[in-house]
């Protein structure tokens, strides 16, 4: 019996089960033989044996029923592992992408007059002579309008030099009170070290009627937005000249390299250029017939922006779209 329940143990086929039950519990198998056997014992043997065989046949059940179970999840198991999917595989790897700095700044700047009440306007990159110098006090004389800085079609047509254009087209579609910034790309044939050809500007124009708008506006809300751009610097206004603004101002912000101290980024003065300002010139006026109005008009480039508060220091790495510097300011 115990040779029978070690094999039933050891057993490792279901197949090969079903062939130890047949050989125990079947027709012919060893317990209907000891059953068959029986006929030879009395009244009170044959009972006794009947008992004990029947016991037998109850602890053959159960111990094939034990392993047939075991034998059905080793087989499970087995099928589980063999049909096994790898679903660790790594998709392709996907590259986020970021705004350019100059875009990133360029927004950052938009939000700043944007949350201040200002319009964002839009104009045409081709100009022609009047919108772009005439109607901005640029007398035909000016350096500014020689053929060295400016892209002409030969046919009147231009592209502008700045976006102040922008700025006498919504002066002439309105009319004050005007409070307005015209972000953009302008165009000047010059090409080094701090020049590109193509290259992006902020503009800003307030008009009141009246003598509402003074200097000490202009000054208060430039101030605050260059703050607001770089952080805890100092601010000051030199004086300075634009045609169309009179008076005119240059606004300096404490360097951001040296803090103040001097160093070759800030040629030894302490203070970074950031932008051009004034009180809007009357002939600027006169050009979109505006009378008896007074207004503040300031200037700036974005990609200088861009480098001082990134502190990248050759402007040509903010056009060449390297992805070595691109990456870095990725979202
Ligand atoms: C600057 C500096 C100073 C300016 C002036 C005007 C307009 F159209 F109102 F006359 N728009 N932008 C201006 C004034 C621009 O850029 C350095």
């Amino acid at each position: 019996m115990r040779d029978f329940i070690n094999k039933i143990r050891d057993c490792q086929d279901k197949n090969e089960l079903e062939n130890i039950r047949i050989s125990i519990l079947g027709k012919k198998g060893e317990l209907a033989k000891a059953f068959a056997d029986m006929k030879n014992l009395s009244g009170d043997q044959k009972k006794e044996r009947a008992k004990e065989l029947n016991e037998l046949k109850d602890i053959f059940t159960v111990e094939l029923e034990k392993r047939e179970s075991e034998l059905s999840e080793i087989e499970l198991d087995n099928k589980m592992l063999s049909e096994k999917i790898d679903i660790s595989l790594l998709s392709p790897k996907v590259e986020i992408g970021g705004y350019h700095p100059v875009v990133e700044t360029m927004n950052r700047i938009i939000s700043y007059f944007n949350n201040m009440n200002f319009s964002i306007e839009e104009g045409n990159m081709v100009e022609d002579d009047w919108h772009n110098f005439e109607a901005l006090n640029l007398p035909k004389s000016h350096p500014a309008r020689d053929m060295q800085d400016t892209f002409y079609f030969g046919d009147g047509r231009l592209l502008r030099t700045h976006t102040s254009p922008v700025q006498i087209r919504t002066m002439m579609r309105e009319k004050p009170p005007i409070r307005m910034i015209a972000p953009g790309t302008v165009f000047r044939r010059d090409f080094d070290l701090t020049h590109t050809p193509m290259f992006h500007q902020v503009e800003g124009l307030v008009i009141e009627n009246g003598d509402k708008v003074s200097f000490a506006n202009l000054k208060f809300i430039l101030e605050d937005f260059l703050k607001y751009m770089f952080g805890d610097v100092k601010v000051r206004f030199r004086p300075s000249f634009f045609p169309f603004t009179e008076p005119s101002a240059e606004a300096d912000i404490s360097c951001l390299f040296c803090g103040g101290n001097g160093c070759r980024v800030c040629s030894h003065t302490g203070w970074l250029e950031v932008l051009g300002c004034g009180m809007v010139d009357p002939n600027v006026f006169k050009s979109v017939n505006y009378e008896n109005v007074s207004g503040y008009a300031f200037g700036l480039g974005v990609e200088r922006f861009a480098m001082l508060i990134h502190r990248v220091p050759d402007l040509r790495s903010m056009f060449e779209g390297d992805l070595r510097l691109l990456e870095q300011f990725r979202v």
